[in-house]
């Protein structure tokens, strides 16, 4: 159902009028209780969403929302292996990826899909206890040193997010390297530091067709065969996929395959064989301890009602800032180096699930969607695009994310971090008036003339809405937690714009789109079907 026609969709949009001109530091100077109006708890996590442009009867039309949305029977849908990826004829049950042993069955098509689930684990674990304890060798009876993933989109930036994320958890002898795009310059530099004697392949691929995926894997053969011979590719070459078939006809031994199953979506298949180079960089005990962290954000999700429950909260955040006060945008700020990747990570997962242009009915939607997710970790952000968020005129909701405790013990660092985290957010908020900022330069002993002059441009708006997540600590487990907390915080608004967040059908264009055009820059085919900017830019490459 078109989300602008439910009532409290059309009360909170009465609100917004109120909502765009009310100013943050007017909310706080209005209720103490502010903060602990607005805050979330889960576990010793803290949700902070008092700097949000937002009252809690605000709230309350929001909460009204997410009944009218029937959220809870999508979380059944979900739960019971529906095919809410309708689009696809699929279920998305990437909750059961993480389901842990012995906690009952998750049906799919009428099976228990759990036995297959932890077969497959047990197979993951085997494999990284052989290549750790140095029994899988190589062709030339080597060790294996290095892991390069090769895979790109949903077989990439998870498992290369998490490697990063837990650098802190690295096993000490065994490096992975992740190759994604078809430029040869990422394959090429990767390979230039490698010995193929001591490197493991390994080809992600749901598919096992995706141009970018097969290119880079057979110029890794390529590679490997040339220094070893034809033999040593089982040795040097294991795959992940769903399509078992294909992973045989590229040469990969179906003993060193590993499954999944197509009601994984691949943004959401970390949690599934992809992380399977993320078992090799961390060990599968920090594997299970993040399944163990998803796997209780998944209970939290399932269990909590919506204004205490943590996805509920970000998603219905997002619908406030998307539709009601109108920003296209969100800035991701994690104040972690180890989350460096987790914006990147979070565009896929939010900008692929949830930017679409028709309902599940396929009638062309009448609200905005998923806002453009963007973002660099703190505090490097500071000294780059800060500035516009400071003073750019842009409404930009901003996320931050820090970490009680650092995942390095280097003494002097993580306080001052902090500072940095929590002062931009109250800058945010506060902004600095013109009264303000020249009663600050003249108590600086800046003449009144130079403060006449130069106030202006150091005064700040402020009224910059965020949000802070406060976790403890960056470990498997909370990193599980944090990840299975989008995903339903995407699956949620997915529920109330009334989408499929499960399928892609951009990126599947684009897989379409280069093998049409491939044969005329390989001048196999004529270009004249071309619009005269294409023809234009292959007959200059042609010409060298
Ligand atoms: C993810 C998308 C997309 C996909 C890649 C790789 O949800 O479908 O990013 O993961 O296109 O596809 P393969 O895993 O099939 O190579």
């Amino acid at each position: 159902m078109n989300p602008a026609t439910r009532t409290a969709w059309d009360a909170l949009t009465n609100n917004a009028a109120r909502a765009r001109s009310v100013h943050l530091r007017d909310l706080f100077a209005a209720d103490g209780q502010r903060f602990a109006k607005l805050t979330a708890t889960w576990n010793d996590w803290l949700l902070d969403y008092s700097k949000q442009r937002i009252t809690t009867a605000d709230m309350t039309l929001l909460l009204d929302l997410w009944h009218s949305a029937d959220v809870a029977g999508w979380m059944g849908r979900m739960r019971g292996g529906d095919t809410i990826n309708h689009t696809e004829g699929r279920a998305a049950l990437h909750i059961a990826l993480r389901h842990p042993a012995g906690k009952g069955p998750i049906l799919h098509a009428g099976h228990d899909v759990m036995p297959a689930v932890h077969a497959e684990l047990e197979k993951m674990r085997g494999f990284a206890a052989q290549i750790h304890g140095r029994h899988w060798r190589g062709a030339t009876g080597e060790p294996i040193t290095d892991i390069v993933n090769i895979g790109i989109g949903g077989s990439d930036l998870g498992p290369r997010m998490a490697t990063q994320a837990l650098a802190a958890f690295r096993h000490p002898e065994i490096r992975v390297h992740y190759v994604a795009n078809l430029d040869s310059a990422d394959l090429a530099t990767t390979l230039a530091t490698l010995q193929p004697r001591t490197t493991l392949f390994v080809v992600a691929s749901k598919t096992f067709t995706t141009q970018e995926t097969m290119q880079n894997a057979t110029s890794a053969r390529h590679w490997l065969v040339q220094a070893l011979g034809e033999g040593a590719v089982a040795r040097h070459f294991v795959a992940v996929s769903t399509n078992l078939a294909e992973v045989a006809r590229f040469g990969i031994d179906p003993e060193n395959a590993f499954a999944f199953w197509d009601w994984v979506g691949g943004r959401y298949s970390l949690w599934s064989a992809i992380g399977l180079p993320l078992v090799l960089a961390v060990g599968f005990d920090n594997f299970s301890s993040m399944l163990a962290g998803a796997h209780a954000m998944d209970e939290h999700f399932f269990s909590a009602p919506p204004a205490e429950n943590l996805p509920a909260l970000l998603a219905l955040l997002e619908i406030w800032n998307t539709n009601i006060l109108g920003a296209g945008n969100r800035a991701l700020l994690p104040y972690s180096q180890s989350l460096g990747l987790l914006p990147r990570y979070l565009q896929q997962l939010e900008m692929e699930s949830n930017g679409k242009p028709v309902d599940r009915q396929g009638k062309p939607l009448t609200c905005a969607t998923a806002p453009i997710l963007w973002g660099e970790p703190g505090t490097n952000g500071q000294h780059a695009f800060y500035q516009l968020i400071h003073q750019g005129g842009r409404l930009i909701p901003c996320e931050f994310i820090a970490c009680k405790k650092p995942d390095f013990a280097l003494p002097g660092h993580h306080e001052k971090l902090l500072a940095n985290c929590f002062a931009q957010s109250e800058a945010l908020m506060r902004g600095r008036t013109l009264d303000e900022t020249a009663a600050e330069l003249l108590a600086g002993g800046m003449a009144a003339e130079q403060v006449a002059l130069l106030a202006p441009y150091r005064s700040f708006p402020g009224n910059q809405p965020s949000t802070t997540l406060l976790l403890p600590r960056l470990d498997p487990y909370n990193l599980g937690a944090l990840l299975a907390l989008y995903e339903h915080k995407v699956f949620v608004a997915s529920v109330i714009w009334d989408i499929n967040p499960f399928d892609q059908w951009g990126v599947e264009y684009g897989k379409q789109l280069a093998s049409r055009l491939l044969p005329v820059i390989l001048g196999t085919t004529s270009g004249e079907h071309l619009d005269s900017s294409t023809a234009g830019l292959v007959a200059a490459c042609r010409k060298g």
